[in-house]
C-alpha cells in the first residue's frame, strides 16, 4: 500500500502536480496504462514496475528529459503456435486423456490461481468458483463449464509467444436462458468478445487479437452475474509472414521488397498472398496495411 501511495505521488508530480480528471488523458496516463489495464488485470512484472518508478523519479527530478518507452517483460518469445484450452474440472469429466475434440488436443484447465511455473491461471476471488458437467450439450467442451457462483469478476492469463492470433471463446449452458442473471462479459487483451449479453444456450465468437506482451489476458464476468465459460481456441495467424517465424513485421516487408529487387530468393512462393505464385509488391503492401491497423 505504501508503494502504491508513492506511485500515485510520482504520477501526480509527473502530471505537473495536477490531479487526474475523469475522461481526460494526461501526461502520466501513458505510463499508468502500462501498469494497469482493468479492475483485475495489471502487470505483475516487479522489475518493470521498479524500473518505471525509477525512470519517472528521474524525470520528476529533471535528471532526464523524457521517459523511455519501456514495457513489461514479454513472456515467451519464440514462434506462435496453436493452443486449445478446455475449461473444466481437471480431475472430473470429460476424463479422456488426452482430450481430443474435432481433431484438436485440449489442455484441461480449472480454477487454479496463476502460477509462474505453469504459465497460466486465474486472478481474482476464487472462493466461490464452481465446475459443472452437463449430461447433454453439443460437445465435451461445451458440456464442461466453469463459473463463479457469486458472480465475481476475474482475469485469466496464459503465457504464449508474441504474435497475432485468431481466438475463439465459447460461453453458455445447454438449454439455459436467463436474460437477467446471465449477462456475460469476455474481453481479451482489451478486445471485447461478449459485452453484457446473455447466451440462449451458447455463444461462440472468434476475433483476431494481437498479443504484444507475451501474455494473453482474458477478463471475465460482470459483478453479481453469471458468465459460464466453456473453452478457448487460440490459433496463430501467420498470413503475411515471409521468414517463417509467424511474426508479421517490418522484417517481412523488407524481405518481400528484397525479393522484388532480386536480392533475395529464400522466400518460397508458398508465402504468396494474391495467387500469382510470386512474392512481390502485393505482399509488401499487404503487410504494411496489416501493420498500420
Ligand atoms: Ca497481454
Ligand atoms: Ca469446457
Ligand atoms: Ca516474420
Ligand atoms: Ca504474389
Amino acid at each position: 500500500m505504501r508503494d502504491s501511495l508513492e506511485d500515485y505521488e510520482y504520477l501526480y508530480v509527473l502530471n505537473s502536480e495536477n490531479q487526474p480528471e475523469v475522461d481526460q488523458a494526461n501526461d502520466a496516463d501513458t505510463h499508468a496504462d502500462k501498469i494497469i489495464s482493468g479492475l483485475t488485470s495489471y502487470t505483475r512484472d516487479s522489475d518493470f514496475m521498479y524500473n518505471l518508478r525509477r525512470l519517472i523519479g528521474l524525470k520528476n527530478g529533471n535528471e532526464i528529459s523524457s521517459i523511455p518507452d519501456i514495457q513489461p517483460e514479454t513472456g515467451d518469445s519464440g514462434t506462435p503456435d496453436n493452443y486449445y484450452i478446455n475449461f473444466q474440472d481437471p480431475n472430473g469429466e470429460p476424463s479422456a486423456d488426452p482430450l481430443i475434440v474435432h481433431g484438436k488436443e485440449y489442455t484441461k484447465i480449472g480454477w487454479n490461481a496463476y502460477e509462474e511455473g505453469l504459465g497460466y491461471g486465474w486472478y481474482g476471488d476464487l472462493d466461490h468458483v464452481k465446475y459443472e458437467y452437463l449430461a447433454q450439450g453439443p460437445s465435451e467442451l461445451q458440456k464442461s463449464i466453469v463459473y463463479d457462483d457469486w458472480g465475481r469478476e476475474k482475469a485469466f492469463e496464459f503465457r504464449l509467444p508474441v504474435g497475432a492470433y485468431d481466438i475463439t471463446v465459447s460461453i453458455g449452458w445447454e438449454g439455459r436462458y436467463k436474460q437477467g442473471e446471465d449477462l456475460s462479459k469476455i474481453e481479451i487483451e482489451g478486445v471485447s468478445f461478449i459485452d453484457n449479453e446473455a447466451p440462449n444456450g451458447y455463444i461462440v465468437r472468434t476475433k483476431e487479437v494481437m498479443i504484444e506482451d507475451g501474455m494473453l489476458t482474458m477478463e471475465m464476468g460482470i459483478f453479481d452475474k453469471y458468465t459460464m465459460l466453456n473453452y478457448l481456441d487460440i490459433e496463430a495467424v501467420c498470413t503475411g509472414d515471409m521468414d517463417g517465424d509467424c511474426i508479421v513485421g517490418l522484417k517481412d516487408v523488407i524481405l518481400a521488397l528484397q525479393v522484388v529487387a532480386g536480392k533475395e530468393s529464400s522466400v518460397g512462393k508458398d508465402h504468396d498472398l494474391n495467387g500469382d505464385e510470386k512474392i512481390g509488391l502485393a505482399e509488401a503492401v499487404y503487410i504494411l496495411q496489416r501493420l498500420a491497423n
